[in-house]
């Protein structure tokens, strides 16, 4: 049933949603038009992508986004693109992103669904080649249809999407999402302008290799956490590690291995954003049998108070993850 119904080879990602229509929440179409607009607008930032060295559109703008950080170009023009695709698609009321501190209202007030977006993840990684992502999370809004969004409407928890996915700008351009019935994942196919159906019902290997962390912050980590390190090292796994969150979750996902964002004092509560990074990738782990926590509870489970707020994380293959738990069983 669902999206693990036998499906052709070659499907397109326009024609899988529609044979899955039945299978989401509510069978209205709205939400299939939603992951449709996506894609375009995920088509549109490939393009911008792709183009990136040709035109002058990378490098920093000389503005930083609401976190002080330093905005790149690119940035800014996925972050119109992808508001700009999702207010014309007419599904969505209001969207936050990571560039953005406030609500953005796309003035479709009876529309059904929020989403919030980091519409190009992996800033450092634009100027140079190296691949970057576009994640969301989407929610049915709690207020009622015809008013205003509220903060409300984000602020729901992890557990209350009813979809999330990734598009991945790498090697090739992949779109992964889940609507809570499995993972799929299309992949691009640039000359047709369409993506296809690559990885039918995606599950994460038991067990992994490969270990996912940024290193150079190993003195600031928690004991226990270098003791996983350490352990990592010990038997002699891969160290893999892009600085591209998507890059490195679908790496992960697809060969078996941990992704780690622990606390640092420049980050005491880790450095990603919950709303739009943890979360839509927790949903996908658990969905594809993986898991993601922090040293407290399965990331689903954090309370979200603000829409910029920021959460340490550690996701990928169950055993991995269920390793880790004992070293953060065993800190004092
Ligand atoms: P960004 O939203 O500014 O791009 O930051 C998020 C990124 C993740 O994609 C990546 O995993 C992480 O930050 C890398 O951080 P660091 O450079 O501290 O290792
Ligand atoms: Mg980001």
């Amino acid at each position: 049933k669902g999206e693990k119904m036998a499906l052709p080879v070659g499907i397109t990602l326009d024609r899988f949603i529609k044979r899955n229509q039945g299978a989401f929440q509510f069978a209205s179409g709205e939400l299939s038009q939603l992951l449709r607009d996506i894609a375009l607008a995920g088509k549109i930032i490939n393009r911008e992508v792709n183009k990136a060295g040709l035109v002058d559109i990378t490098g920093a703008l000389g503005t930083s986004n609401v976190q002080g950080e330093n905005q790149q170009k690119l940035d800014v023009i996925a972050d119109i693109r992808f508001i700009r695709a999702l207010k014309n698609g007419g599904e969505v009321c209001a969207i936050i992103t990571e560039e953005e501190d406030e609500i953005i209202y796309t003035g479709n007030d009876d529309a059904k669904y929020v989403v919030a977006i980091d519409p190009l993840d992996g800033s450092s990684n634009i100027d140079v080649n190296v691949s970057i992502g576009t994640i969301f999370s989407v929610y049915s809004r709690v207020t009622p249809r015809g008013t205003k969004a509220t903060m409300e409407d984000f602020l729901q928890g992890g557990r209350k999407q009813v979809a999330a996915g990734y598009i991945l700008y790498g090697s090739s351009t992949i779109l992964v999402y889940t609507t809570g019935a499995g993972v799929n994942a299309f992949t691009y196919e640039n000359s047709l302008g369409e993506f296809f159906l690559s990885h039918r019902n995606v599950k994460s290997p038991e067990d992994g290799a490969i270990y996912s962390v940024n290193e150079g912050n190993f003195d600031d980590f928690y004991d226990y956490t270098q003791r996983y390190i350490l352990n990592c090292r010990k038997r002699r796994m891969s160290s893999r590690y892009i600085g591209s969150l998507v890059g490195d979750f679908h790496r992960n996902l697809l060969k078996g291995g941990i992704y780690l964002y622990p606390p640092t004092p420049h980050y005491p509560q880790g450095k990603l954003r919950l709303l739009y990074e943890c979360y839509p990738m927790a949903f996908i782990a658990e969905q594809a049998g993986a898991k993601a926590i922090d040293c407290e509870s399965d990331i689903l489970d954090v309370k979200p108070v603000s829409f910029h707020q920021r959460n340490s994380i550690y996701i990928g293959a169950p055993k991995m993850i269920e390793e880790l738990e004992q070293y953060f069983k065993e800190r004092g």
